[in-house]
This record gives structure tokens, C-alpha cells and sequence, in this order.
């Protein structure tokens, strides 16, 4: 489905599937639960998601003639790391803009981890006091203005990567990647579990499912606390993304679910929950996840297979998406483990 558009190489090839046995069974052994491992992508700064959609969008920033990447997210954003990463590894210079999205104390949140790594790689890193918001930011246009003005070519590249035309396809291509998958371990998933926050990703697995009738079967479990504006952005991503291919198959509304029972306080805050959650998967299985998103989608996975939501026998596939390093920004929560 993908193979017009261009595509520049930023990890390693398809990513590994692995089932999680202990997982499973600490679940009660009646699903079976696999992990698709997207934070094991890419030597390019840890990897992680974003560069499964910045591979299809780096093309079109170099054939613009542009020599910054100018982009945007929270202090600890993990695509920001990623966009900074892919600037160094392509030559170009890179403008961010760190908005306040998280109403977190710790003593070195604002030098460790994603944001640590940023600085290292070179980019011009600026923390600006603005909350969290998925959408179009004054701030980041504000940033591609000012490079310009300087008299840089700048590349804009919103949250996420979301709202970029091309944003939906990296995932459409994890979709593609899953069902080769699929055919050489000999099954076929019955779920996917997938944390959804700017919503290109959850978007282009839908666009990518809906050609094998699974767009309904990818559970976005949502990370934002804005539901309605997260729900808006997949489906018109996803409607995009589907236009932009050629899909020949309209995507319903019932092909967007989204979970948001797990997204409480609020986004980059776990719950006493996720830290369960954290814990449960580091001590059965040594998978890591984060407390801003993967945990919260691990939280999702875990209740939903103790609650009966997947029947007996089902496979379940958690796509790990990455977004570990921010842990460290979070180091007196688990002090002690
Ligand atoms: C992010 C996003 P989407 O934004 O495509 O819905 O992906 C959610 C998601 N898991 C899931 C990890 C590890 C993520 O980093 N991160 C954002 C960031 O700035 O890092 C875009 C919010």
C-alpha cells in the first residue's frame, strides 16, 4: 500500500514479535499476550514510534531545500528526542519548542532523560510555559518564524508528527509488517493494544488493518485525558491517511476505538494503577514502560484481560511504542522500586 511513497531508512527493519508468557499467566493464562517491540526500533537515540513516521517524512523535508527541523511537545516528549536524533543523523539543524505539558515536581525532570538526550544531539531546545495541547501551536509557528527570520529554512514538524500529511503512514506500514509476521509464526492476532495520544499512530494501524477487516480490533487506550479532541484527530487522520493511499474502503466510525478509562489524573501522571502496571510487566516479563504512555496502555492491557474483555484463546498484541527514557524524570515515584 505504501510503496509510492518514498521512504528514508531510520531503523533497523521490522521489529521483533515476542510473546510474554509470565505476563500471560500472571493474568490468568486464558490470553495470550505478545509484544510488538517498537522501542527496540532504531540505534538512533533508543528509537522508539516517531521514527516509524519521520522515515516518510524526512524526504519531503530534505527535497524542500530546508536546513532546521523546527518542532514541538512537552519537556520530557519523546518525538522531540526522535526529531532532534533524526536532524544530527541527516545534517540539519533542529528548532524545539518544550511546552510545560506536565504538572510534575521532580527535582531534575528538566535535565534528564528525552530532554538530556535532545541537548546532546545539538538541537536548540527551548522550554516555554504553555500546558498541554495536541493541536496546531501558536509557539511552534511562531518558532518556524523565527528561523526564517534568521535565515534559516525551517521544516515544520507539528506534535507528534500528527498533523503532517504524511503522519499516518509509518503505522500503516506496522500493520503491513504484522500480518508478514503473522504468516511466518503461523496466527493471526485477535487484538491489538495501542497508546494513543496526537493519534497518528493508532490512525495509520487503523488505515493499515482495515484492508484485512481489523480496523475495529486496534484498541487505542487513551493517554491525552482529552478524549474528544484525541477521537477527532485519529478519525481525520485516518480518513486522510486512508484518501492519501488509495485504500478503496471508507473508515467508519466504528473503526476508531478508543479507550479512555485509563488516562486518569491526567496526562504524564500515573495513577497508583500504572505504577502496578509498570511494576507488574518490569517483574514478569523485564519489559519496561513509561508512566506517561506505554504504562498507561500496559494499565489498559492488563485490566481489560482481567475483566474477560478478550475471550478465551484470544492473542493479544501490545504494540510497545517506547518513551522509557522519561522514566528517569519520575525517579523519587519509584525510589523504591
Ligand atoms: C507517544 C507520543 P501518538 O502521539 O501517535 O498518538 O502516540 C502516542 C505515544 N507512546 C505513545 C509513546 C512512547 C509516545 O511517545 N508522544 C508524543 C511526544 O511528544 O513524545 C507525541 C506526544
Amino acid at each position: 500500500m505504501l510503496e509510492r511513497f518514498e521512504r528514508y531508512p531510520l531503523t533497523f527493519g521490522p521489529t521483533p514479535i515476542e510473546a510474554l508468557p509470565r505476563l500471560s499467566e500472571a493474568l490468568g493464562g486464558q490470553v495470550e499476550i505478545w509484544a510488538k517491540r517498537d522501542d527496540c526500533n532504531s540505534g538512533l537515540a533508543l528509537g522508539g514510534n516517531k521514527l516509524r513516521k519521520l522515515e516518510y517524512i524526512v524526504p519531503d523535508a530534505i527535497a524542500s531545500g530546508a536546513d532546521t527541523l523546527v518542532s514541538i511537545g512537552g519537556v520530557q516528549s519523546n518525538h522531540t528526542r526522535l526529531v532532534a536524533a533524526v536532524a544530527a543523523k541527516i545534517g540539519m539543524k533542529c528548532r524545539l519548542v518544550q511546552e510545560s505539558w506536565v504538572p510534575h515536581e521532580d527535582a531534575v525532570y528538566d535535565r534528564v532523560g528525552n530532554i538530556l538526550m535532545t541537548r546532546l544531539m545539538g538541537a536548540d531546545s527551548r522550554i516555554v510555559a504553555d500546558g498541554f495541547d495536541i493541536g496546531i501551536r501558536r509557539s511552534w509557528e511562531q518558532a518556524i518564524e523565527e528561523v526564517r527570520k534568521a535565515g534559516g529554512v525551517p521544516y515544520g514538524i507539528p506534535a507528534g508528527a500528527s498533523e503532517h500529511r504524511f503522519g499516518g503512514l509509518g503505522y500503516v506500514g506496522f500493520a503491513e509488517e504484522v500480518r508478514a509476521q503473522e504468516a511466518e509464526l503461523g496466527l493471526r492476532f485477535d487484538y491489538i493494544i495501542v497508546c494513543v495520544v496526537t493519534g497518528s499512530t493508532q490512525a495509520g494501524m487503523i488505515v493499515g488493518f482495515k484492508a484485512d477487516g481489523r480496523a475495529h480490533r486496534v484498541i487505542g487506550i487513551d493517554a491525552s485525558g482529552t478524549l474528544d479532541r484525541t477521537r477527532e484527530q485519529v478519525a481525520r487522520i485516518a480518513r486522510n491517511t486512508a484518501e492519501l493511499i488509495d485504500l478503496g474502503k471508507e473508515i467508519d466510525d466504528d473503526d476508531i476505538v478508543i479507550n479512555p478509562d485509563y488516562a486518569y489524573p491526567a496526562y504524564g501522571i500515573p495513577s497508583e494503577e500504572t505504577n502496578h502496571a509498570i511494576r507488574l510487566a518490569a517483574r514478569t516479563e523485564a519489559m519496561i514502560t513509561d508512566p506517561v504512555y506505554e504504562g498507561k496502555s500496559m494499565q489498559g492491557l492488563i485490566d481489560l484481560t482481567r475483566k474477560g474483555f478478550f475471550a478465551q484463546g484470544s492473542k493479544v498484541l501490545y504494540a510497545h511504542l517506547g518513551g522509557v527514557p522519561a522514566l528517569n524524570g519520575y525517579s523519587y515515584t519509584y525510589r523504591n522500586g
